[in-house]
């Protein structure tokens, strides 16, 4: 089993990443509910994220979605993160929000469009050359909603030529994080549906193509920690995308549905070496909050992989491949409910004293008296949200 000290090593080096999208407004196709202060540029946007890292000291960068982030000076965008404490992230690119794409993007039977959508990848890797960002995650809304609309094989052909195209533009420690979902806006086919298909493409293109798992974005019932376990054992897991879902893609705070899920995607993690340094799985949230208020959303979510992550370290991994050998089926199960059953508040508590940080991030932040700054002073203006 981990000691304390052990598990406070892992904490000391899990950063994970808050979307830019999660400060701005979102909705239902029903309603948007703005939020007073919400952040009217992306310079705004990386400020509230500064606030969630000066609150849980885990959660130094910044996914950034183009063109909903473009800014005219890049160099001068990861200035001002930086100079508050932050740095600029992944790049989710956009090739689902303009009408050429009805039809699908990377995939579109016409060529003009496919090549248009390539176009705006390579934009998003020239960001990232300046950035300094890593990561290019792509995520298509491609597929059909009817049966007879376009022939499936064909649109995978074209999704493998597009994606090796961008492939071919990636340099120094660049990667390309392939995003599946297995519907919606599509409601018949989909040209990235599950996993497999997203790691069939990946071992096509070479080392730097790997899987992004979005939480959300599985059908019900579907046994996420399977995919992680085998995606790590195949060096193929890129990045997290965290949400959690009750239904479909709900996007809500990670852990909130089903934090045993959470838990158990975490243990394989964490046994097949995700939580190691220089792992290569990144840890990102996806999520908009709609209804609640996004700043402390964000942090409530980052305290929420912390605890599982915490719960996943504390399984006593002796005692676990013991009764795995011995066929011990219950002790087995038992070693793992023990774990996930440990109250790690009081260490996550102790970590942050350890850091100089507020033990209680959701109360230090309420206290702090930001939101009701920025309600007063972010007056004017469009609020950001979905497509700005
Ligand atoms: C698609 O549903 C997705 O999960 C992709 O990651 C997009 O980039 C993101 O949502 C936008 O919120
Ligand atoms: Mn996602």
């Amino acid at each position: 089993m981990a000691s304390k000290a052990d598990v406070k090593k892992v904490l000391d080096r899990l950063q994970i990443e808050t979307p830019s999208w999660a400060y701005g407004n979102s909705g239902t196709r029903f309603k948007v509910f703005g939020q007073p202060g919400v952040p009217r540029d992306p310079f705004e946007k990386v400020e509230d994220a500064a606030q969630v890292h000066k609150y849980t000291g885990a959660a130094h960068s910044v996914a950034l979605h183009i063109p909903w982030d473009k800014v005219e000076d890049y160099a001068k965008f990861a200035k001002h993160a930086k100079d508050l404490g932050v740095v600029l992230g992944t790049i989710n690119s956009n090739t689902f929000q303009d009408d050429d794409y009805k039809l699908g993007s990377v995939c579109h039977p016409d060529k003009k469009i496919r090549e248009k959508a390539v176009r705006h990848l390579l934009e998003c890797i020239e960001i990232m050359d300046i950035t300094g960002s890593q990561d290019l995650k792509l995520w298509f809304a491609d597929g059909t909603n009817y049966p007879g609309q376009d022939n499936i094989s064909s649109r995978q052909d074209r999704l493998s030529e597009s994606l090796h195209e961008t492939y071919s533009h990636l340099k120094g420690n660049q990667r390309m994080l392939v995003e599946y979902k297995f519907f919606e806006p599509s409601f018949y086919t989909t040209d990235i549906p599950d996993w497999g298909t997203s790691y069939a493409h990946c071992l096509q293109l070479g080392e730097r193509a790997m899987v992004c798992v979005d939480t959300g974005h599985h059908a019900p019932g579907t046994n996420i920690e399977f995919i992680v376990a085998f995606l790590l054992r195949a060096k193929k897991l890129g990045a997290f995308d965290f949400n959690s879902r009750f239904y479909a893609d709900d996007d809500l705070i990670v852990g909130a549905a089903d934090p045993f899920q959470l838990f158990r995607i975490l243990h394989e993690v964490n046994i097949n070496g995700g939580f190691d340094v220089g792992t290569p799985v990144s840890f990102v949230l996806d999520q908009c909050h709609n209804i609640e208020a996004k700043i402390p959303g964000q942090i409530r979510s980052i305290l929420n992989v912390q605890e599982a992550a915490a719960k996943a370290l504390l399984v006593d991994q002796g005692a676990l491949e013991a009764a795995q050998a011995a066929g011990d089926v219950l002790e087995a199960n038992g070693v793992l409910m023990d774990a996930y059953n440990t109250d790690v508040r009081p260490l996550l508590e102790e970590w942050r004293s350890d850091k100089g940080i507020d033990p209680n991030p959701m109360k230090a932040f309420k206290a702090s008296g930001y939101l009701k700054k920025i309600a007063d002073s972010r007056v004017g203006g469009n609020q950001a949200g979905w497509g700005a």
